[in-house]
């Protein structure tokens, strides 16, 4: 394998650092960088004109793009949703024109969806929101966000508030995102969530996966607003296109839950202060259905429950090979290339 990664180029490689560094984040743009590095892969490609050798090449750039982040399973989605089309060509005896033709195609074909999903989930979300409604969203989302932005263009004069998200503060890029669009917004501690939530009429938040039980995985303290939301009597909903979905889930298997370095925690210069303490950072919670009022798809605004039936109906018969792509992304992380 070691000698097919020499040969992957940069661009895969930069793209994987920086999803696993975070400079691209968000459970949709990580996947459409994705599949957009995938594309980059099968363009570049300047090895042997075989079947085999080109097969090959593309698996190797799939795994170092799926060995970065383990829990937005919109990325083995983008992955397996091109890779799945590249197999299916390869089995049908393409060559490797073909075979480049079929990747190039599927990543548009992902992107071109993905853009689309986040623009109809703005819409259906929007037609929940009333006439000045106060709308708290937490972390950064770009689905959440659209829901806003859109109740504000339809002339809702709604406000936001967005929690800061500790430890790497993404609701300021909300804040400044949902001000920019026009937006009036309250930045607050994560910490103020219970002390706010009178002045609140919904909560609006994203998705990194949503499991066949209808529960949603998404940044951490996610659930804790879910928590507070349900005691308050609000209306709690989460945005997630259907490539947010996770397959796995309906084979029994759990979402992995990120535990990202202690150096966003803790001043990383002072790491060796805090020596004697463990620090922990998991990236990500675990809402269970019963908390969630409903999850706004680019497919209709479903109840959690119904999440299995959008699983069905996305990946079919082609569950198993989804599978095979989230179990690369979960056994093997933050490998260093
Ligand atoms: P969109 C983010 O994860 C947040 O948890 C956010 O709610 C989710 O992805 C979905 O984001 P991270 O990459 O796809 O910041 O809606 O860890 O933009």
């Amino acid at each position: 394998m070691a000698r097919l990664y020499e040969k992957l180029p940069r661009q895969v490689y930069e793209t994987a650092k920086a999803i696993r560094d975070m400079r691209i984040r968000g459970a949709g743009r990580i996947a459409r960088a994705a599949a957009a590095a995938l594309r980059e892969a099968a363009i570049a490609y300047t090895g042997p004109q075989s079947r085999e050798d080109f097969y090959s090449y593309m698996e190797a750039a799939a795994q170092v793009i799926l060995r970065t982040r383990p829990t937005a399973v919109s990325l083995p989605n983008a992955v397996a949703y091109v890779m799945i089309r590249l197999g299916e060509a390869y089995e049908a005896g393409a060559g490797v024109e073909e075979l480049r033709k079929t990747v190039v195609r599927a990543a548009e074909e992902f992107i071109e969806y993905s853009r689309q999903a986040v623009e109809r989930i703005a819409s259906y979300g929007a037609r929940l929101v009333e006439h000045g409604a106060r709308i708290l969203t937490h972390c950064n989302s770009s689905a959440a966000i659209s829901v806003i932005v859109e109740a504000h263009r339809s002339g809702k004069e709604v406000v936001a508030y967005a929690t800061e998200t500790r430890p790497k503060y993404q609701g300021y890029i909300t804040a400044r995102k949902l001000r920019e669009a026009g937006v009036p917004v309250t930045l607050i501690p994560d910490t103020a969530v219970r002390r706010i939530i009178e002045d609140i009429d919904l909560v609006v938040v994203g998705a990194d996966a949503v499991a066949a039980n209808g529960a949603l995985v998404n940044k951490i303290g996610t659930s804790q607003i879910a928590l507070v939301a349900d005691e308050a009597g609000k209306p709690f909903y989460a945005a997630a296109e259907s490539y947010k979905f996770s397959p796995a889930t309906l084979l029994g298997d759990e979402v992995i839950i990120e535990e990202r370095p202690a150096g966003e925690v803790v001043e990383p210069e002072k790491l060796a202060e805090w020596s004697r303490v463990r620090v922990a950072n998991p990236s990500f919670d675990v809402t269970p259905a019963e908390y969630i009022t409903g999850i706004i798809t680019e497919q209709g605004i479903i109840p959690p429950e119904s999440a299995y039936l959008i699983l069905r109906q996305v990946f079919g018969r082609r569950v198993h090979e989804y599978h095979r792509y989230t179990t690369i992304t979960a056994t093997t992380i933050l490998e260093e290339y």
